[in-house]
């Protein structure tokens, strides 16, 4: 049994042998990490792949994500909790016009299991909901996911406006999703950017580190 084989039956959009598959690894002690990236998020990409090409329309394209959307309850009971005191507060939100969020909800997953109190704000996010949003809960970290060339803009849109406000340096803002870039990040001034949700801790937590020593 490998990881292989979900992602396989994910991009055959095999819902119900996927969802043997993944019973299955899990029953047998598979790495619960491993199904999810190995397998599910490999999956989904691979229908994504077919769609850029013209192989799957529409309507694969949202079985899929139904699909991977399905899976990821069964994998996450399995992965453990940090349980100690929160590192900090983080606001994610998926930025206005989008409506992409598998991406964005397993860098939630993956931040509170490693001791994060998360604020999930869905998907198509106004920019001033967003920021209203952090400035309630007190966040630390703003995180912005994108997934489209047409909507990044709108990244760069709450950092101008957080600007505007004179917030600019009270929040860390992380971007991410899979239309960025770190030369985007860079460029729209943002302070960090993750290709996937293990490096979305990896660069909070650093820059965490970085506002405790007084950014
Ligand atoms: C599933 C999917 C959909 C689903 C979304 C359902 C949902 N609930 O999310 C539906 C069917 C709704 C959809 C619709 C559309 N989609 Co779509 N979709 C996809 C697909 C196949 C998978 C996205 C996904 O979940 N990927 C898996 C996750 C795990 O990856 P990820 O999101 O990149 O997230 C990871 C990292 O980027 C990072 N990350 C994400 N967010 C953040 C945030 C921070 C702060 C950090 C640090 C890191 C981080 O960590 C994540 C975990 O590892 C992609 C193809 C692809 N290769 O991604 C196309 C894709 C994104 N879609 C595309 C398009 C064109 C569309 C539509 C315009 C299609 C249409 N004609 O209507 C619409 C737009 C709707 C809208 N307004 O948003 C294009 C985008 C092209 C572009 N670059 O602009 C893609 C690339 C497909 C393609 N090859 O053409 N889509």
């Amino acid at each position: 049994m490998s990881t292989k084989e979900i992602a396989e039956a994910i991009e055959q959009l095999e819902g119900t042998k996927a969802e043997e598959l993944v019973k299955k690894a899990l029953n047998e002690g598979a790495n619960p990490w491993e199904i999810l990236q190995e397998g599910i998020v490999k999956g989904i990409k691979a229908v994504g792949d077919k769609f850029g090409k013209g192989e799957y329309f529409l309507l694969e394209l949202q079985e899929g994500a139904e699909l991977a959307e399905k899976l990821l309850p069964l994998v996450r009971p399995k992965l453990t909790t940090d349980q100690s005191k929160p590192k900090g507060t983080v606001v994610m939100a998926t930025v206005k016009g989008d409506l992409h969020d598998i991406g964005k909800n397993l860098v939630i997953m993956q931040l509170s299991l490693n001791g994060y109190k998360v604020h999930d704000m869905g998907m198509d996010n106004p920019s001033m909901n967003i920021i209203n949003k952090a400035k309630e809960v007190e966040a630390d970290v703003i995180g912005l996911s994108a997934l489209l060339l047409s909507t990044i803009p709108a990244q760069e849109e709450v950092i101008q406006n957080l600007k505007e406000l004179g917030l600019r340096e009270k929040y860390v803002v992380v971007v991410g999703g899979g239309a960025t870039t770190q030369k985007w990040a860079t460029q729209i001034g943002a302070d960090g950017w993750g290709v996937d949700a293990v490096q979305a801790v990896a660069v909070v937590d650093r820059l965490m580190e970085k506002k405790g020593a007084g950014k």
